[in-house]
């Protein structure tokens, strides 16, 4: 299959991640896809193509002006204001204080991120945008008739909510692309989430839809970042009630309990006979990734992989998370390999 790259992501590194009091070397770090491009080629998956233009009209269906305006200027105003470091939110509108258009910079970082784990520098805007460019690419190829392809973005994109950043995601890829297939002229559209995290924002965009299916796979709110959505009970609101499906599942997770919730992920997707999947890939469910609890194996990846395919529609792969570095490439490229197989 295709697979839609550029070195652009590189631009995004920041000095740190506030991780348990200290300052340590981001997790989500530009060497993750070294080890995912090595593993591709080591397996003669070598289709790589470049990313187009991004598209700004559809970004901006998915998410807020402000918010676009925001990340796109963020560094610029950050420099102004004289501040010598990258940019962090200090403050937050949490309940109890009020949630107001601001005028300073800082006032701006607190009201447009959920988190304080995620830094903005001078090289993110850049990478963004490319990240989105490539998952639009992405979706442009199956439009046009792929049964399936590759996105392999970086930084992820599934935390940003409509006009929120964190988690390492600052634009929403995997939303962006289904907007784009919608636009394209597909009816319906499902999201398998088997990221290890909750893919927290693209719930958020696409709650009140029902042209839109999210499922997700996770690790319970109560024990694991985002912490406070994920919850079973969050079924969609409005028209879009019974189009959120969430499987929160323990620490300890093994493939028989994750398994199982992917099978019955599959059949809500069957049942909604979309016309295209997008599948948000993060390999963080791992039993050495280094910030998470499930306890996936390497072979289990290609496993999965192939359950997905069984669903025989036109496949778009988002790349997520993952930062068990050294088995990244391996479980990254088994879901590949293990669909196109299966
Ligand atoms: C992004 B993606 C662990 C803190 C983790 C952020 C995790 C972001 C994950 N104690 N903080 O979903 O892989
Ligand atoms: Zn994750």
């Amino acid at each position: 299959m295709k697979i839609i790259y550029t070195d652009d992501h590189r631009s995004h590194f920041p000095q740190g991640e506030v991780y348990g009091g200290e300052l340590v070397t981001p997790f989500e770090r530009p060497s993750r896809m070294e080890y995912i491009l090595r593993e591709l080629k080591a397996r003669k998956m070598n289709d790589f193509m470049a990313p187009g233009k991004l598209n700004m009209a559809t970004v901006r269906k998915v998410h807020d002006k402000g918010f676009v305006e925001f990340l796109e200027n963020a560094w610029s105003d950050w420099q102004k204001a004289g501040y010598r470091g990258e940019i962090l939110p200090t403050m937050f509108p949490v309940p109890g204080l009020r949630k107001k258009p601001m005028r300073a910079i800082d006032g701006k970082v607190g009201y447009y991120a959920f988190g304080t784990e995620t830094m903005i520098t001078a090289g993110t805007w850049k990478a963004a945008s490319a990240s989105a460019a490539v998952a639009q690419k992405g979706q442009a190829l199956v439009s046009g008739g792929e049964r399936a392809a590759f996105a392999l973005c970086r930084p992820p994109g599934h935390h940003a909510h409509h006009d929120l950043y964190g988690g390492y995601c600052f634009l929403n890829n995997v939303a962006i692309a289904a907007q784009g297939f919608r636009d394209a002229g597909a009816s319906r559209v499902a999201i398998l989430d088997v990221d290890f995290h909750h893919g927290n924002g693209t719930q958020d965009i696409f709650y009140d839809r029902d042209d839109v299916l999210f499922c997700s796979l996770h690790g319970a709110p109560e024990d694991t970042f985002p912490y406070f959505l994920g919850f079973k009970d969050e079924t969609g609101r409005g028209k879009g009630e019974g189009f959120n499906v969430n499987y929160p599942m323990p620490p300890g997770t093994k493939y028989d309990v994750w398994g199982a919730a992917l099978e019955s992920a599959c059949r809500k997707i069957k049942a909604y006979k979309p016309d295209v999947l997008l599948v948000s890939l993060g390999v963080d469910t791992y039993k050495d990734d280094p910030i998470s609890s499930f306890k996936l194996t390497s072979p289990d990846f290609m496993t999965y992989g192939a359950r997905i395919a069984k669903l025989k529609l036109p496949t778009l792969f988002v790349m997520e998370g993952g930062y068990a570095i050294d088995a990244i490439g391996i479980n990254t490229v088994n879901v590949i390999e293990g669909f196109e197989n299966g």
